[in-house]
C-alpha cells in the first residue's frame, strides 16, 4: 500500500487556494483510511498512556489559554512507530510541498516535529496562537461533534509579533474562518501567518497529532520557541 496518494495538480491548486483564503484545508484524501486509522490508534494509545495535563497562558500570545493534555516528540519517538515513520516519509514531504506550492522540510527544531494534544474536559482549548514554523499537518484521531466545539478557527495573513501580539485587535478587525472536522480527517495549515485556535470543547474528547514542517527560509533563520518549550516541557523541569 502506498503511504501517500498524491493529489492531481488541479486538486492541489484548489487546496492551495483554500489555504490562501482561510489558512487551512482538509487534505484527508492524501492518505488511505487504514493509514489514518493507524496514526489515530497510536495517538489515542499514547495520549492515554503518557499525556501530561497543562493549564497555561502565554504573554507572547496575549495570555490565550492552553488547557489540554499532551505528549512530547521524545515520548512519541520512544513509544510510537507509525507517527515517527510517517514524519520521515519523503512521500509525505512531497505531498505537502505539492499542495502548498513550495518545498517543505522537517522542522529543524526536533521537539516541534510532532506532538499529540488531547482536549478532554469541558472548556479545554488550544487558545489563539501562531506556530513557530510555516506549516502543520494535523491528524484528527478523536473529535466531538462541531456542536460541542473542537472545530478550528483561523485568520490567515496575520503576523506574530511576540512582543506585541495584538490578538484582541486582530479578532476585532478580521473575519474568523471556521473549519469543522470529523474523526479521521487530516488538515493542512499555514501556521506562521495564520492566527488560529481550537474552539473550547463542551463535551467529548479531541485527540490530534500535529506534524510541523519548515519553509526554506526557516531552516537557517533563528527562531525562538518560548511557547512550544513551555507547553511541552517536562513537568518539574521546564
Ligand atoms: O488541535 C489542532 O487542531 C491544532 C493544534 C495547533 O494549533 C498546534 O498544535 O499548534
Ligand atoms: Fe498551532
Amino acid at each position: 500500500m502506498d503511504l501517500v496518494q498524491p493529489m492531481s495538480p488541479y486538486q492541489a491548486g484548489l487546496a492551495r487556494r483554500e489555504v490562501d483564503r482561510q489558512g487551512c484545508v482538509v487534505v484527508s484524501e492524501l492518505f488511505g483510511a487504514p493509514l489514518r486509522d493507524a496514526v489515530a490508534s497510536e495517538a489515542v494509545r499514547l495520549a492515554g498512556a503518557l499525556g501530561v495535563r497543562r493549564d497555561l497562558e502565554f504573554a507572547e500570545t496575549g495570555f490565550s489559554p492552553r488547557r489540554m493534555c499532551n505528549v512530547t516528540q521524545g515520548q512519541i519517538i520512544e513509544r510510537g512507530v507509525v507517527i515517527p515513520r510517517m514524519y520521515e516519509s519523503a512521500a509525505l514531504l512531497d505531498a505537502v510541498s505539492s499542495v502548498v506550492g513550495e518545498p517543505v522540510f522537517p522542522c529543524p527544531y526536533q521537539p516541534e516535529r510532532f506532538v499529540i494534544t488531547r482536549l478532554e474536559q469541558p472548556g479545554d482549548t488550544h487558545g489563539w496562537h501562531w506556530d513557530d514554523y510555516g506549516y502543520a499537518l494535523v491528524w484528527v484521531a478523536e473529535c466531538p461533534d462541531p456542536a460541542d466545539g473542537g472545530f478550528v478557527e483561523s485568520i490567515p495573513g496575520t503576523a506574530w509579533d511576540k512582543q506585541r501580539p495584538g490578538i484582541e485587535q486582530i479578532l476585532r478587525d478580521s473575519h474568523v474562518h471556521r473549519l469543522n472536522l470529523s474523526v479521521g480527517d487530516v488538515y493542512l495549515m499555514r501556521t506562521d501567518t495564520t492566527l488560529h485556535r481550537v474552539h473550547p470543547i463542551e463535551r467529548g474528547r479531541r485527540t490530534i497529532v500535529n506534524m510541523a514542517f519548515a519553509r526554506h527560509d526557516e531552516l537557517c533563520r533563528s527562531v525562538t520557541h518560548e511557547t512550544m518549550d513551555a507547553l511541552w516541557s517536562t513537568p518539574g523541569i521546564g
